[in-house]
């Protein structure tokens, strides 16, 4: 991870860069190295690569736990490719159970996703599984399990690829910067809880103090019809995460806001960080105060450089930033969970006997009516909120267009724009599955989300929207959308029950794609929650307003009460998952793609 960037001749074979000072560090007690020297994690190179998941004891909390690694690390080891080349993988289970491998982001084959019950049955105990794929793109991306919950315990690596061509921009110093949310708690007994009392990493709810501030600013009519719409709901506005810092240490390349991962640059060079999001349930607002990030990818592709504070980087997703520290000083990598119940912290730094103040955490986000998708009014909105029935009933008035199963035909708006047709609730909506949706969703291209609307005013730093992302190359497939997929993410919160449509996977039937067709995928989620949507197997082609240059991303925030829609080439036959890459969602919020 430390290596300065060069682009050497690579050898043929695999060999190992580094001592993997980071997995030796990983069984120290958690204040042993306030300020630790650079440590790295392995970074593997070539095209062939022999990866072992086994189990170690690692100790991030001043506690014993066994942990899951690749080759004896957590993070895995950095696969750095390159462009052209076709790689292959012998993926070693020693683990007793079921494991797997996906490259999150990667295009491959269907049976190379590493996607257990589409590509394969799993890696079964003791078996090695042989994936091998060409490598059609460079980037930033990253590598996990897809098996239960193992992705929790630590199945998480960084990819880097390299390009066949010079990239668009230039830096001296090359770091991968992974980013996650370790507990000392097993997955499981974190799913048990969440299904007891999905409130139950939550302790940041309304207090009477709360009640009674709120009585004397709104007076006690609009406090009540407030809280009435609230209680009514069953939802508290403070549930912004749903595992938190109650349970979490938040981690850069597996190392503690006290050991503190750190990388160093000499003054005057320019420092490209890759942004990982590998958590399994945080969302990270990062940003290193001091210094400008030019963002210049975004889940491993090129974009127009943008220069920004500030990054909301939901789980799943990458980006690739610049910075250009000027003085022999040290910086934060300061990453709060969304919440604010944590965070992870690093340092940037010239002098290794170095380390910056660690900022204070901003303040607690509340959920407002955006967020539940019931601020504007309907007539406001280009949007109408129906039932399929009525839908049906109005077919041959102003909706003609609009079938069965949130499938659109005609009328469609015009690549880039996004979606302009109606919101449409199915009836498999109307379910115990189902305790709530977003009435009047607005569109959350550029909504910076829940806690950080109001930054520039408040702290006067520039946060990343979706609408900054510009593609650096022209939109590859440039026709017009020919139909239209509207999926409703929806949920039940008391119960834990987390579903598409209403449906969760198990009952549901695949989406059928056919193969070569240009299609728009809108996400509308009716959850009071953010959800990364994953998307394997294609380029999301977020439409950010301009058709000619869309970003592509594997994975996007569906931001809670809003809508948002990509594009989508289905140019690859197979059997695909699209899915929240929230872990303990995943199960129930999860459809099979079929392209057919
Ligand atoms: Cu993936």
């Amino acid at each position: 991870m430390t290596e300065s960037f060069r682009t050497d001749a690579v050898s043929r074979r695999t060999f190992v860069t580094g001592l993997g000072a980071g997995a030796l560090l990983l069984g120290l007690p958690h204040s042993s190295h306030p300020n630790s020297p650079t440590a790295s994690t392995t970074t593997l190179r070539g095209n062939h690569f022999d990866l072992s998941i086994g189990y170690r004891q690692v100790n991030l909390t001043g506690r014993e736990r066994q942990a899951l690694t690749i080759n004896g690390s957590l993070p895995g080891p950095i696969l750095r490719w390159r462009e052209g080349e076709t790689v292959t993988l012998n993926v070693h289970n020693q683990l007793p159970d079921k494991s797997s491998l996906h490259w999150h982001g990667v295009r491959v084959p269907s049976d190379m996703d590493g996607e257990p019950g589409l590509s394969f049955s799993g890696i079964q105990p003791r078996k090695i599984f042989r994936y091998r794929f060409p490598v059609r793109q460079s980037g930033t991306y990253w590598y996990h399990s897809q098996s239960g919950f193992q992705q929790q315990r630590g199945l998480i690596g960084a990819i880097v690829i390299d390009p066949i061509s010079p990239e668009p921009f230039s830096y001296e110093r090359d770091y991968v910067v992974v980013l996650s949310d370790w507990s000392d708690e097993s997955p499981q007994t974190i799913y048990t809880h969440l299904k007891k009392d999905p409130d139950y990493y939550n302790r940041q709810q309304r207090t009477a103090t709360d009640l009674w501030r709120e009585v004397r600013t709104k007076g006690v009519a609009r406090t009540w019809r407030d809280r009435h719409q609230w209680n009514w709901k069953q939802l508290s506005d403070r549930n912004i995460s749903q595992v938190t810092g109650e349970t979490y240490t938040y981690l850069i390349n597996g190392h503690t806001p006290d050991t503190n991962w750190t990388a160093l640059f000499k003054p005057g060079e320019r420092v490209r960080l890759r942004l990982i999001n590998a958590a399994s349930m945080t969302l990270f607002d990062l940003r290193i105060p001091g210094l400008k990030m030019k963002v210049v990818a975004a889940d491993g592709q090129n974009v127009e450089p943008t220069s920004v504070d500030e990054i909301r980087i939901g789980n799943g997703e990458t980006y690739d930033v610049i910075v250009e520290p000027e003085s022999e000083l040290a910086y934060s990598i300061f990453a709060q969970s969304m919440d604010r119940s944590g965070y992870a912290r690093g340092t940037l730094t010239s002098d290794i006997r170095l380390s910056a103040e660690i900022p204070a955490m901003d303040h607690r986000p509340v959920l407002t009516l955006q967020d539940l998708g019931l601020a504007r009014k309907a007539e406001e909105t280009n949007t109408h909120f129906k039932t399929a029935q009525t839908a049906h009933t109005e077919k041959h008035s102003d909706l003609p267009d609009a079938t069965e199963g949130g499938w659109f035909y005609g009328n469609l708006a015009a690549a880039g724009l996004g979606s302009n047709s109606p919101i449409i609730h199915q009836p498999s909506e109307s379910s115990f599955r189902v305790d709530h949706r977003a009435l009047t969703p607005g569109n959350g291209i550029a909504d910076p989300g829940v806690g950080l609307r109001h930054h520039k005013h408040r702290y006067n730093r520039r946060v990343l929207t979706y609408s900054d992302l510009r593609s650096s190359k022209p939109t590859q497939d440039q026709r017009e959308p020919q139909r239209e997929l509207q999926l409703h993410l929806t949920g039940n919160y008391e119960r834990y029950l987390w579903s598409i449509n209403g449906e969760k996977f198990r009952d549901a039937s695949p989406f059928l794609f056919r193969h070569q067709e240009r299609l728009r995928i809108t996400l509308v989620n009716d959850t009071t929650l953010p959800q990364p949507m994953h998307l394997h197997g294609f380029w999301s082609e977020l439409e950010t307003g301009d058709g000619e240059y869309l970003p592509r991303k594997h994975t996007v925030i569906a931001q809670p009460g809003s809508s948002i829609s990509y594009l989508v080439s289905a140019d690859t036959y197979g059997r695909w998952a699209l899915h929240s890459q929230m872990l303990y969602q995943r199960p129930g919020m999860y459809r099979e793609v079929r392209i057919v």
